[in-house]
């Protein structure tokens, strides 16, 4: 049934698109009912508003925390228009039927993420009246119409000036539909928003307490403070990004599309960003807490993502991506099929952009190429610093250690698995296939990767128990030397035929002869590639 609307309540704090529509709503003979503000803008707009405390006989009290929470608003609101007792109810204590409620929420978000906001704010921007109301008219949509979005004022005008002033019961469940979203993630926000505060005087809400001069002397690098990020690793860890002052690398890059980046984003883009560009030809990463679930190379970049992609899918699912090219139209159609969180790339073709458009949570990075020089890590009382890991194979000579050779196939996807390994946290053990394409070209992709173990052995079993792709033929990296031939064993029997490692354990000749015993090619790269 169409319900003929006589009576809307509005009350907006996004007053933008509400006066056209409330002249055409006044236009139709709809009885206008306002909150303070909006009563305000639309009276000096022109129009007849009635004032909510008219309709309550309460005046709006509690410096505005109590404007609309009054029976007078949700009976009628909530009423069932075609029960009887409702109907007596409402008659009897003099309640107005409202058909249609306007309704948008104080700027809770906005206001939360504002720098420097006080805590005070934040919490007076907890809109009460308003969601309660936006709830009581979705629940009763039957017989109200709710309306949150101003994106829908126009049509809605539109079907009542077709219709006699009525709107659809058809209407009237998407509307509702849209209203209980709207409420759900509103109350998201707040959650979210609170859930990065520890204590109850707002301590922590704005980064802003990253203490500069809480930062040893020592790790103080007179480097320009970026900005703040929302939190650190977790919620309640306040967080800053600085800059080198270039506008080269992950902290420099530019953001095209997407939410905001999180501390945790940031490493990952740059974990994937480093292993991709590892490659000349086109590369892809995958990472997952900092660690490769998938990497891949290809003939073209769609190939390099959907082999990568392919060697993990699972745990795929909200990792971040890292391209060492533009991102192309038909890879970005590929990407868009899995949920991630975000991607990195030197740059990204107008197709991509359109394709990953709708995706408006996606961050998408556009990096001026870069690579850390040093490496720091912090511990107590002080700081390490190293040379950045940028070894590779260009600066190391690969040898033959067992009595087989390794054949071509074998020797890419060795390279390939061992320049993997040096982006896999210690002990790490790649397993890893070379893929051939149709014109002949050998491609290498990552098949089980075994990450941060404590003991090499597992990192070998961990590596095997996540692959998906069959292991048969596969070749194994790993950032260290065996010092055990179980290692080295557990690698042949979980279907590995070739292994590359840096060599240098005082039993190479137990791990050298096993490899022989078990019929597998071992080459030495003299170089390790830990990552702690
Ligand atoms: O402070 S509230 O939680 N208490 C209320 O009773 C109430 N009623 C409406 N916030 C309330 N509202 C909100 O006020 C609405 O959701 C809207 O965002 C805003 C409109 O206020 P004004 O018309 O004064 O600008």
């Amino acid at each position: 049934p169409a319900n003929k609307i006589t009576r809307a309540l509005l009350s907006v704090t996004d007053k933008s698109g509400l006066l056209e529509f409330a002249k055409r709503l006044s236009a139709l003979g709809v009885e206008l009912v306002s909150t303070g503000g909006t009563a305000k803008m639309l009276r000096d707009g022109g129009l007849a508003v009635r004032d909510i405390s008219d309709l309550t006989g309460f005046p709006e009290m509690l410096d505005g925390r109590v404007k609309t929470l009054h029976p007078k608003v949700h009976g009628g609101i909530l009423h069932i228009r075609d029960n009887a007792e409702h109907v007596a109810a409402v008659t009897e204590h003099a309640i107005q039927p409202i058909d249609m409620v306007v309704v948008n929420l104080y700027a809770f978000e906005k206001t939360a993420s504002k720098p420097g906001v006080a805590f005070a704010d934040i919490i007076e921007n907890i809109d009460i009246g308003g969601p309660s109301m936006v709830r009581s008219a979705a629940k009763n949509f039957n017989d109200v119409a709710i309306v949150t979005a101003a994106a829908d004022y126009e049509a809605i005008a539109d079907e009542m000036e077709a219709n006699g002033a009525s709107l659809s019961l058809a209407t009237r469940w998407r509307l509702a539909k849209a209203a209980f979203a709207t409420t759900a993630a509103y109350d998201t926000a707040i959650s979210n928003a609170l859930e990065t505060l520890s204590e109850p005087d707002g301590t922590h809400t704005q980064p802003a307490t990253v203490d500069e001069a809480a930062v040893p002397q020592a790790l103080r690098l007179n480097l320009p403070l970026k900005g703040t990020l929302r939190y650190g690793e977790n919620p309640h860890q306040a967080a800053a990004i600085y800059t080198d002052g270039t506008t080269k690398g992950i902290a420099n890059a530019t953001q095209l599309q997407g939410k905001e980046l999180s501390f945790n984003n940031l490493v990952d883009l740059d974990a994937c960003w480093e292993l991709a560009s590892e490659f000349t030809e086109p590369a892809c990463a995958i990472i997952k807490h900092t660690n490769p679930c998938g990497a891949a190379t290809g003939k073209s970049l769609v190939d390099a993502y959907l082999s990568a992609l392919e060697s993990d899918p699972i745990s795929a699912f909200g990792g971040v991506i890292g391209l060492n090219r533009e991102l192309d139209g038909a890879t970005a159609e590929e990407i868009g099929k899995l949920f991630v969180e975000a991607i990195v790339a030197p740059s990204f073709s107008p197709a991509a952009l359109e394709a990953l458009a709708k995706k408006k949570n996606l961050r998408l990075l556009q990096i001026d190429p870069a690579h850390p020089k040093k490496a720091l890590k912090q511990i107590s009382g002080g700081m390490l610093m190293q040379d950045a890991d940028r070894g590779s194979l260009a600066s190391v000579e690969l040898k033959v250690v067992t009595k087989r050779q390794p054949t071509p196939e074998e020797l890419t996807a060795l390279r390939f698995a061992w320049t993997v390994t040096k982006h896999v946290k210690s002990n790490a053990i790649v397993y890893a296939r070379a893929a051939t394409a149709a014109d002949g070209t050998v491609f290498g992709q990552t098949v089980g990767i075994g990450a941060g173990q404590m003991s090499r052995v597992d990192a070998a079993r961990f590596g095997a128990m996540k692959a998906v792709l069959p292991l048969d033929g596969t070749v194994a990296g790993s950032d260290a030397f065996f010092p055990f031939p179980d290692g080295l064993e557990t690698v042949a029997q979980a279907g590995a035929t070739a292994i590359v490692q840096p060599g240098g354990s005082v039993r190479d000749a137990e791990v050298i002869e096993a490899a022989d015993r078990l019929g597998i090619a071992m080459v030495f790269t003299g170089m390790r590639h830990f990552r702690h």
